[in-house]
């Protein structure tokens, strides 16, 4: 685990989390869990080379063309990764109620290893590494990198102290 912070200067992130915020169409999905229909408690999009199909939660994303302003980003993240990403996903939190359960990124045809950018209010983000006997509880702050392995079990808890809008991109490399 590798933790970039200000991988992108605060104007930078600034102006990337306003372009985000205008220009992406941000969608609720919902899921099936125990047999029900549930609204996950976030708003994605997503993004990728032409032709990928990203999985999961038994949901398709087929890849949306990718905007100019996240192709420079995702060229710039290739050199950190030392691989290209061929697909983003992005998750929107609008309050501290707003989370992400405990999950691996695993899903097949994805390779493990993960570049996380977060933009906005600081959250923290929980990961639990192979072999650990416990979670670490890592700050992502506005600006920062996050390369994970995507095998380890990982999560964004809700809070209740009052945070601002948060948007993470998680730039993968899907076979
Ligand atoms: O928002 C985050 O920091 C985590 C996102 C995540 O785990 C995912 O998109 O799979
Ligand atoms: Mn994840």
């Amino acid at each position: 685990m590798n933790y970039l912070p200000g991988f992108l200067e605060p104007a930078a992130a600034s102006r990337l989390f306003g372009w985000l915020c205008g220009s992406v169409l941000w969608e609720h999905e919902t899921v099936h869990l125990y047999g029900q229909e549930r609204t996950v408690p976030r708003r994605i999009a997503w993004f990728g080379d032409d032709g990928l199909d990203y999985r999961y939660s038994g949901r398709s994303h087929e890849a949306r063309r990718w905007p100019r302003p996240l192709a420079t980003l995702r060229d710039d993240i290739a050199t950190q990764l030392g691989a290209r990403p061929n697909f983003v996903l992005l998750n929107r939190y609008a309050t501290g109620s707003d989370s992400m359960g405990w999950h691996r990124d695993d899903e097949d045809g994805c390779a493990s290893r993960i570049a996380s950018l977060s933009l906005g209010a600081t959250r923290a983000f929980l990961v639990r590494e192979a072999g650990a006997d416990r979670s670490r509880r890592l700050l992502l702050e506005d600006g920062s990198l996050l390369l994970f392995d995507g095998t380890d079990r990982h999560a964004l808890p809700k809070t209740r102290r009052p945070v601002g809008e948060r948007i993470n991109l998680t730039f993968r490399v899907l076979s």
